[in-house]
């Protein structure tokens, strides 16, 4: 998608002023350094200059014809603004940074817009207040804390139809150059990869005007941008490699690197590092390093605008998410090992006196781009060998201009490294020590002090991450993970899960012998009624659901709807006709249990049982609802514990059905044969051996996961799963 319009921006020589840059340039040259006494001589000479300059300039402006009107490539700029409340109806002081960054990117050019990933409510206001160009992008994955996933973004802007895709800081001001430095690169023919460190600006006197199409000054008067930039050039300070580093790429043929992108939490340090870091090594793309033209600014300090309150983050959290990231960065890639110091091979876009070129810091060559608007006259006018006549301007010319640019050169550092925010980071938080059952409860329950409960060990991995996905589709977020080995626990913290270690969980479970009968389910089905138990004696209300149950709806509203003093269950049973409620068939890897006195102690009955027998937890669970051989069950789906008058409520298998009922799993189809009998959920039991089982769900479609780039399917991201191996 291309956008056509007339190439009007400010900065260096605008279109309309080019042949007076020009003549600037040559005659200020011309003054400097020529030194001839004799007047005569000198007037002669200037006539002769003045000549060859008709000329030139003749020749230059035909060689720019057809500029104006030309096709500029469309440019979408994505970004993850940070959540911000309103103080007296109006947004809080980030808030009001973040509204004034977005404003500034679509200040560039009609051919801008920008999608915004978020789910909060604040994003939502953030869009509709800006515009068309605007627009809320929340189908990505997010952590249990809400921070969006850096690889889920790459991957979207991926998805992007546009010529250029960007990714910004979402408080990051962007000036009209940055715009020419796109387009410069536009006309590169090779494939490339932008960044532009952003520096820090103490005071940002200005603000945007109502229209979004200029700069205005605390006093209400119109700033040119020429004014502003050079503000900006004078106060700005290089900030360390932060993460506030942007980065664009073409859509072009080639990828961005080699591998794969690990899931960084977008925000927390070494993700953007990483990947120009592994860019770089791949050498796929051109890498541009457009920092030095100060196009993309950070301002400390907005004195204008008089907002309301603060805004806070919870920086145990944050240090939390950051021990993630650097724990990614250390386990992939190659972004600690590899000497960063041989990696020079990129470009620099720079302006030097006036006009922008690409220099290659290495072997100081200055490359100017054909076409590109803010063309070097002077460059060109050496490069072209047939205008012989201007052989001694040339080399006084070459001599000046070259003290020039080796003097902008000579200022130009290096890239980003990712060794140095290594070091920055050190104090990063230990990520074993985080969280405990207690504060993932505090996080995750919802209003009610529900939590949805999956238990799971790493021979399960994928499927609990199918089932994590589903859950975030349909909006279900009060989940929370007990992790039984230390692999699962490791691998769902680094995919952002709520996830805490089960400390007396069995330490030796088999990764493909684990199914039903065997005895580690037996030791694995223990661990669910004694964690359950757990959580009801603090206070909050479980869902028990194991990983290999699918959620085609949630069902919690219509489970809590049974009311105090009833533990409702899924019935195993596969007979369609008779009771559901006959000996052993409580399936215990589903059920709703409140915090109440009944459900609590009988829970604790169950431990017990369970603890003493050598079964798996599953009679236990029945024995002590439903008495030996079902001698408390009340009629065909009830049964009730005499104790403490627990009732027990067998869920209607159309709703409910197991993987034995109806022969569900069997149909050709089986999300709408089970949508047609109404199924809430499916659950993916009686077939034995874990791989059989993970491939019957992935062929019937119930699979929301790819775990090749470990993220959730989406619309935009819909991979062959049926070449998936098992
Ligand atoms: C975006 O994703 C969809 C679904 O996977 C795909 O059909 C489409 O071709 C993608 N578009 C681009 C531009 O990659
Ligand atoms: C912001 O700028 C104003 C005016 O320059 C200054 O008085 C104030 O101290 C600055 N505030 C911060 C937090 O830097
Ligand atoms: C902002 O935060 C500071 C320090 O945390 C606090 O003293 C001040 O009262 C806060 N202001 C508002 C309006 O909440
Ligand atoms: C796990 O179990 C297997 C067989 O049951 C046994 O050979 C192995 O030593 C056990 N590993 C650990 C760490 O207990
Ligand atoms: C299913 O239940 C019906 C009625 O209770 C009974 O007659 C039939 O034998 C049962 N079928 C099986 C396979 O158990
Ligand atoms: C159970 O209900 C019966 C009859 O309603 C009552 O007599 C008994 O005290 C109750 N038991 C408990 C533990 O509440
Ligand atoms: C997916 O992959 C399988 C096996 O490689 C292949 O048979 C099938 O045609 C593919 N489906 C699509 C839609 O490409
Ligand atoms: C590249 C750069 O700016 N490095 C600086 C990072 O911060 C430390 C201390 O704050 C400075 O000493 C470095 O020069």
């Amino acid at each position: 998608m291309l956008v056509k319009r007339r190439a009007t921006y400010a900065g260096g020589c605008r279109s309309a002023g080019r042949l007076q840059c020009t003549s600037r340039v040559l005659s200020s040259f011309i003054f400097r350094h020529l030194s001839y006494k004799d007047a005569a001589l000198r007037i002669g000479y200037f006539v002769f200059l003045l000549g060859v300059l008709v000329i030139t300039l003749a020749l230059y402006s035909a060689l720019q014809n057809g500029e104006d009107g030309e096709v500029f490539p469309s440019v979408v700029i994505f970004a993850a603004p940070r959540p911000f409340s309103f103080r007296g109806g109006r947004p809080d002081l980030l808030g009001a940074r973040e509204m004034l960054a977005v404003r500034s990117w679509l200040a560039l050019g009609p051919e801008v817009t920008v999608v915004l990933f978020g789910q909060d409510s604040s994003i939502l206001y953030l869009a509709s207040n800006l515009g068309s160009r605007v627009t809320v992008a929340s189908n990505i994955d997010f952590s249990f804390l809400g921070t969006p996933f850096f690889h889920c973004m790459v991957a979207r802007s991926q998805n992007s139809s546009s010529a250029i895709s960007v990714i910004i800081d979402p408080e990051t001001i962007l000036l009209p150059n940055f715009l020419i430095a796109l387009r410069c690169a536009y006309k590169l023919d090779r494939d490339w990869f932008l960044i532009s460190r952003t520096p820090s600006i103490s005071n940002f006197p200005f603000l945007m005007h109502n229209t979004g199409k200029h700069w205005l000054k605390e006093d209400g008067s119109r700033v040119r941008i020429e004014k502003l930039q050079e503000h900006v050039k004078q106060e700005l300070r290089w900030s360390n490699c932060s993460e506030k580093l942007l980065i664009a790429w073409n859509a072009g043929e080639v990828p961005l690197h080699a591998g794969i992108l690990p899931p960084f939490l977008y925000g927390r340090g070494f993700h953007n590092s990483w990947l120009l870091h592994e860019v770089v090594l791949s050498d796929f793309r051109l890498v541009i390093d457009a920092s030095y033209i100060a196009s993309t600014i950070y301002p400390e300090n907005l004195t204008y605008y008089d907002f309301w309150g603060n805004f806070s983050i919870d920086n145990g959290h944050v240090r939390w998410e950051e021990g993630v990231n650097q724990r990614l960065a250390a386990l992939y890639g190659s972004h600690f090992l590899e000497g960063y110091d041989k990696l020079r091979k990129h470009l620099y876009f720079i302006k030097c006196s006036g006009r922008y070129a690409f220099v290659n810091a290495a072997k100081k060559v200055v490359f100017s781009t054909e076409g590109c608007n803010e063309q070097s006259f002077v460059l060109k006018l050496l490069r072209d060998q047939q205008y012989e006549m201007l052989f001694f301007l040339k080399r006084l010319l070459h001599w000046w201009i070259q003290k020039k640019w080796i003097h902008c050169i000579s200022d130009l550092g290096n890239l980003c490294s990712p060794k140095q925010a290594f070091k920055e980071n050190k104090q990063l938080a230990l990520l074993d020590t985080a969280f405990t059952l207690e504060s993932l409860l505090k996080i995750s329950a919802d209003n009610d002090k529900t939590v949805v409960l999956a238990v799971a060990g790493h021979n399960y991995r994928d499927m609990l991450m199918s089932w994590v996905c589903r859950l975030r589709h349909l909006h279900v977020s009060n989940f929370i993970i007990c992790a039984l080995d230390a692999e699962i626990y490791q691998f769902a913290l680094l995919m952002g899960l709520p996830v805490f270690r089960d400390q007396l969980a069995p330490s030796n479970i088999s990764f493909n012998q684990c199914h039903f009968g065997s005895e580690c389910f037996r030791k694995v089905t223990k661990v669910k009624s004694r964690i359950v138990t757990q959580i009801l004696k603090l206070g909050y209300n479980v869902l028990l659901s194991d990983v290999d149950v699918y959620w085609f709806n949630n069902p919690l509203p219509l489970l809590q709807s049974f009311g105090p003093s009833v533990l409702v269950v899924q019935s195993d049973e596969y007979n369609e006709t008779g009771p559901i409620n006959l000996p052993r068939r409580s399936n215990s890897g589903f059920y709703f249990s409140r915090s109440d006195p009944p459900t609590i102690s009988a829970m604790e009955k169950v431990v017990k049982h369970a603890s003493t027998s050598s079964l798996s937890e599953q009679p236990s669970f029945y024995d002590v609802m439903c008495g030996e051989g079902g001698s408390t069950r009340v009629d065909d789906n009830h049964c009730l514990e005499p104790d403490t008058n627990l009732t027990i409520h067998f869920l209607d298998r159309n709703l409910f059905p197991n993987g034995a009922y109806k022969g569900l799993w069997e149909e050709e189809d089986v999300r709408s044969a089970c949508k047609k009998q109404g199924c809430l959920i499916l659950h993916n039991n009686w077939i034995s051996g874990r791989e059989r089982k993970l491939e019957r769900q992935v062929l019937s479609g119930l699979w929301e996961y790819d775990p090749a780039m470990r993220m959730c399917l989406q619309s935009w991201h819909q991979p062959n799963l049926t070449s998936h191996s098992f």
